[in-house]
């Protein structure tokens, strides 16, 4: 793989008209006519060819305006076709013919088939791989697809845009033919053929017409799809009431696959989706199956507009339309649930897998400069930290200059291919701002540190904040410039309500944001009668790290006060980390365990707070995690003694709130027929957090395994095995609730998924050896990625413990495993790999057993691009 420069960016020197797909469905022989009309661009060189992309390909046929060219005028490989002498400037017709096999495809890149069904993925480069093409996002075009199969095994034959009609085509054979109006690049091209069920239904837009949504799956499971349907109708409306956003095509279609690297892809009309955010019911899905699937419909609908509408100039700019859309979907979310709640899990997500990324080998801008290989960026800073970037321009602009901002965007670009810069100027142009600094978040990488400090003088009534902000050095990028942040605050005075100063100084101030441009920055707020307690970054108002020492008792006042929740669930983080990072020393050092009253009891008066909704206290008693601690330390971390304080810490907690978890566990009971709207979710989700603080009280098993066995959903079902494996490994009814799981479950994937993912991540050192003996398992599918993902990737990823075996054995068994996985599925290897980007953070023995393994994999014979990209950056 070569690397590839944002600054090498040209323009075609060939305009693509129309491209018209005739594909032959054949398991190991599919043959693909291309025909695709070119003209060669003003201004471009007369001589130059035309050369067009491949991926493994073998040329059938080519064919120049139906003739057969001449050997002599282009060069092929399986990687490029290149034509010569081609016309100055009247169009012509290349017909490119390919023989491909869907059978062979383990990438799932192009055309491949999962379960007899075929199926497409062409974002970011797989276009390549099913015909030569100039594939890359800035050459757009409408596209005629004719797909010829047999009718038996595939009576469904579906692509982009509209249907056009179909019938009988010869012995056995029938075809369907689809035309999609509007010009797209290549990789928002699919084609999906097999023996489907289907689920229809309606929506009316907005000016009255009517679209007919059909979402495809496995015969059987259609019942399984009415969430996903109910969810496509809301977002549908969502984005028309909030953007003013309309559907566009006559039909759109959403088809579930068993077999797919990502989440969803979001083609034109034709949105393919994992099955696992598609199918849910109360048997088989828990709360947080039907949260992932509401937002990820609602992802892949909002591209739509922020992506298919408006596309990406190049692969430099994903975040415009990825970033955008993770924006766009967060905020649906948080209108439908709760938006508090709603936040502190997206922050929650931010830190646990941004920052990381942000403060590690593999950081790199929101909107990088070079790549070797695209699929790398899919990244979390692409997508999260680029929605963050979004929802700070909304906080810096409000609300209603943000909406012009994005009403100008559609009006001006739609039909382009655009860039990052393009997306700020409508808003620079709305507001009359120079956003050039604040640009410095697209293309600074690491997470910027904010120091705090506030004193109050009583003399002069006011109240004086300094702050200086710091962006760490990250690869590539050794020297920041300051950022502008725009820090949300709040005033807390000794009654609990919000001062207001009489006047601010020392720097820009708009509504309740303060905007820290400087390096060093002092803001003194006047007229303030009594010393007040700052709430600061409220709803975390940009994502960065802050450094203010606040003491337990104005953390706790805030816990108590503030109007912003999400500043109430901060707080009682803040209060909460110092205890645990004492309790890792602590245990570090042998020393005995202990936990600040003060804080027990604000956060047990949260929890029995019965004003305060269900899921925010749950959220509130999901102490920060292991890796959260491991962040905290910043270095020379040792994962035992983390999980061992943290165990102290919820072991004291359970103990001094048992009267209030007996009482949360009797009261959270959701009664009659399940639903899986917030509320409810909320009140499983406490009642089960109250099962896993109970389960270090006596009697825990009994307890845990009593609401295993009455457990009449998946949520409560799995949260008890959940504390039944992790707390209670060794004993029988923990051996009992997995053996009843597996035999009532195992011929539904997704849900033995779960049952995978609840074992790899037991804490300690035995897990290694029961994850090999689930690989040997029947039911572990080595070529499916969420069975590998649900065993292997949650290892690796989410069990800091048992991955990081001071012997380094969870590391080798690691890239063992990449190394078996690469030859067949190099995304799905690399991804995987990326969970060892933190492993300069580990104590020294283990951080040597780390780079041992990474060395193995880097010294592999063939390694692919993705893989040795992943590999090279982290040891570097
Ligand atoms: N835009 C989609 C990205 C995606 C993808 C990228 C690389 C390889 C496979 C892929 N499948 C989907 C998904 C999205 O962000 O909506
Ligand atoms: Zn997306």
């Amino acid at each position: 793989g070569q690397i590839v420069h944002l600054a090498d960016y040209r323009p075609t020197d060939f305009i693509l008209e129309r491209v018209d797909l005739t594909f032959e469905l054949d398991p190991t022989a599919t043959r693909l006519e291309a025909r695709l009309i070119f003209h060669r661009r003003d201004g471009a060189d007369p001589k130059a060819p035309l050369v067009l992309d491949g991926d493994e390909l073998t040329l059938a046929e080519l064919r120049l305006d139906q003739n057969e060219l001449p050997a002599a005028q282009f060069d092929v490989t399986p990687d490029s076709l290149v034509i010569r002498d081609l016309p100055e400037a009247a169009p012509f017709e290349v017909t490119v013919i390919t023989i491909i096999n869907p059978e062979a495809n383990g990438q799932l890149m192009g055309l491949y088939r999962t379960n007899g069904v075929y199926c497409t993925q062409c974002e970011a480069e797989g276009f390549r791989r099913i015909t030569y093409f100039p594939d890359r996002p800035d050459v757009l075009a409408p596209y005629t697809v004719t797909i010829i199969a047999d009718k038996a095994t595939n009576p469904v034959l579906l692509s982009n845009g509209n249907f056009l009609g179909g019938g009988n085509y010869d012995e056995g054979r029938h075809f369907a033919a689809w035309f999609d109006p509007f010009p797209k690049p290549s990789y928002l091209f699919a084609l999906v053929a097999g023996d489907l069920g289907i689920v229809e239904d309606t929506f009316t837009t907005m000016s009255g017409r009517e679209v007919a949504l059909k979402i495809y799956v496995e015969h059987g499971k259609e019942p399984r799809a009415a969430y996903a349907m109910d969810a496509l109708k809301r977002s549908m409306r969502w984005d028309e009431e909030r953007f003013g956003r309309e559907y566009d095509l006559d039909i759109f279609m959403i088809v579930a696959v068993s077999d797919f690297n990502m989440g969803a892809m979001e083609n034109k009309g034709l949105n393919v989706f994992n099955d696992k955010y598609v199918l849910a019911d109360p048997e088989t899905a828990t709360d947080q199956d039907y949260a992932n699937i509401e937002a990820i419909i609602a992802h892949e609908y909002f591209h739509n507009w922020t992506g298919n509408r408006i596309t990406c100039r190049d692969w430099f700019q994903l975040c415009l339309k990825e970033g955008l859309t993770v924006y766009r979907d967060h905020e649906f979310s948080a209108d439908q649930r709760s938006r508090a709640v709603k936040r502190i899990a997206e922050v929650r997500h931010l830190k646990s897998e941004q920052f990381p990324e942000d403060a590690g080998p593999l950081a790199h801008p929101v909107r990088p400069t070079t790549y070797r290989e695209i699929n790398n960026f899919y990244t979390t800073t692409v997508y999260e930290k680029g929605s963050e970037v979004t929802r700070m321009i909304a906080t810096i602009l409000g609300r209603d200059r943000f909406k012009q901002g994005m009403d100008l965007y559609f009006e001006r670009h739609d039909g382009d291919a655009a860039t990052v810069e393009d997306f700020v100027a409508c808003f620079a142009e709305v507001s009359g701002r120079d956003l050039t600094q604040f640009s410095r978040w697209y293309h600074q990488a690491g997470t910027p540190m904010v120091t705090a400090s506030a004193e109050y003088d009583a003399a002069s009534r006011s109240f004086v904040l300094t702050l200086e902000q710091n962006v760490p050095p990250t690869p590539g990028q050794s020297v920041k410039e300051p950022m502008h942040i725009p820090l949300s605050f709040a005033l807390i005075l000794d009654n609990g309500s919000i001062g207001e100063p009489s006047s601010i100084t020392g720097g820009e101030v708009t509504d309740d944001v303060l905007h820290l441009t400087e390096r060093h920055q002092t803001f003194t707020f006047s007229g303030i009668g009594a010393r007040p307690v700052l709430s600061l970054n409220r709803g975390f108002s940009a994502p960065i790290n802050l450094d203010f020492r606040q003491t337990p008792a104005d953390l706790a006042h805030i816990a108590r006060h503030d109007s912003d929740l999400f500043a109430r669930w901060q707080a009682l983080t803040d209060l909460a980390l110092p205890n645990l990072l004492q309790a890792a020393r602590d245990a570090r050092d042998g020393k005995e365990i202990t936990c600040d009253p003060a804080f027990l009891a604000a956060l047990l008066e949260v929890a029995g707070d019965g004003n305060l909704e269900p899921a925010f206290r749950a959220q509130a008693l999901a102490l920060p995690s292991e890796a959260d601690i491991a962040r905290e330390l910043g270095g020379n971390n040792d994962p035992d003694a983390i999980h061992a304080g943290r165990q102290a810490i919820l072991a004291h907690l359970a103990r001094e709130g048992a009267a209030t978890f007996e009482a949360l566990f009797a009261s959270m009971r959701t009664e009659g027929a399940f639903t899986p709207d917030a509320a409810s979710a909320g009140r499983r989700a406490l009642r089960n957090s109250a099962l896993s603080y109970l389960s270090y009280l006596d009697g825990g098993v009994a307890r845990a395994a009593d609401a295993f066995a009455s457990a009449d959903n998946m949520t409560d079902m799995t949260q008890a095995l959940t504390v039944l494996a992790h707390r209670f490994p060794g004993e029988a009814a923990t051996a009992n609730a997995l053996g009843a799981f597996l035999k009532r479950f195992d011929d539904n994937p997704l849900v033995l998924d779960k049952w995978f993912s609840i074992q790899a991540t037991i804490p300690g050192v035995a897990t290694l050896a029961r994850v090999r003996a689930l690989m040997e398992d029947p039911h572990f599918v080595a070529t499916n990625p969420n069975r590998v993902r649900a065993l292997i990737g949650t290892f690796a990823f989410a069990n800091p413990t048992g991955f990081n075996r001071k012997d380094g054995e969870g590391y080798r068994f690691l890239a063992r495993q990449i190394l078996a996985i690469d030859p067949r599925n190099p995304q799905l290897a690399a991804r995987i790999l990326t969970s060892m980007r933190s492993w300069r953070s580990l104590e020294p023995t283990r951080a040597e057993h780390a780079r041992t393994a990474l060395g193995e994999i880097s010294a592999a014979a063939s390694l692919s691009t993705d893989v040795r990209d992943i590999v090279e950056r982290m040891i570097q």
